[in-house]
């Protein structure tokens, strides 16, 4: 091998290294085709086949809407956070199959992110700086299984099969929140609140969009 071709080898090794991890982005109307659904009153997107893997989605939120996605969780440390957008005051929800939510977030101010949304695994969320860091009995998802995220503006309320809040988000903007204590947990319909809109961008981290084929347990909650 000559001193040239093992120089260029070495360099090209050293760009690839050096090179961060690139996201690949779903954007909700290129890629899933238009307005992604409300859940449960609608469809939520998922990707079409295991490759490539998207570990981001971009969207725009109308002035009543929610956008719904299926991710699945790939590590035990995981978080989805509003990164940019024109919305300027998000909220993201996890729920699982049974429509029972996980967990949810208003703002992330503690990390900067302002009213804008974050929601991780517990651990992560509970050593974030300043502010924020507060959880009030959220539960982590399991790695390896497929929930709902949905995201939507403040003050757009999930509500309960009886028309109760799911989660008291109204008094803990910046905690990672889970069910409200005189709620069931278990979703019914969103109040339907004015929002506002604007695009968003949702980054995430030890999680992805569904690969291919959900689960029919998680195809129940689509009206198609
Ligand atoms: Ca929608
Ligand atoms: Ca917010």
């Amino acid at each position: 091998m000559s001193k040239v071709f093992r120089s260029l080898i070495l360099v090209v090794v050293g760009l690839m290294i050096a090179a961060p991890a690139m996201a690949v982005v779903w954007d909700e109307t290129t890629d899933g085709g238009g307005d992604a659904g409300d859940f449960p009153t609608g469809a939520y997107q998922f990707a079409p086949g295991p490759a490539p893997v998207y570990d981001e989605i971009t969207g725009t939120l109308l002035d009543v809407d929610v956008d719904a996605y299926c991710i699945e969780i790939t590590s035990a440390t995981w978080t989805a956070e509003v990164v940019a957008g024109t919305e300027t005051d998000t909220r993201l929800w996890l729920f699982d199959e049974t429509r029972l939510l996980l967990m949810a977030n208003d703002d992330s101010s503690q990390l900067g992110g302002g009213l804008q949304s974050l929601v991780s695994d517990t651990a992560t969320f509970t050593a974030l700086p300043a502010e924020g860091g507060l959880i009030d009995s959220p539960t982590n998802p399991t790695v390896g299984i497929r929930y709902v995220l949905a995201i939507n503006g403040f003050g757009d309320d999930a509500l309960d099969t009886a028309g109760a809040l799911i989660s008291n988000l109204n008094s803990n903007f910046a905690a990672l929140v889970g069910i409200n204590p005189a709620s069931s947990g278990v979703f019914g319909s969103w109040e339907g609140a004015t929002q506002g809109g604007g695009t968003y961008d949702i980054v995430l981290t030890g999680a992805i969009l569904c690969p291919g084929l959900v689960p029919v347990t998680l195809q129940s909650f689509s009206i198609d």
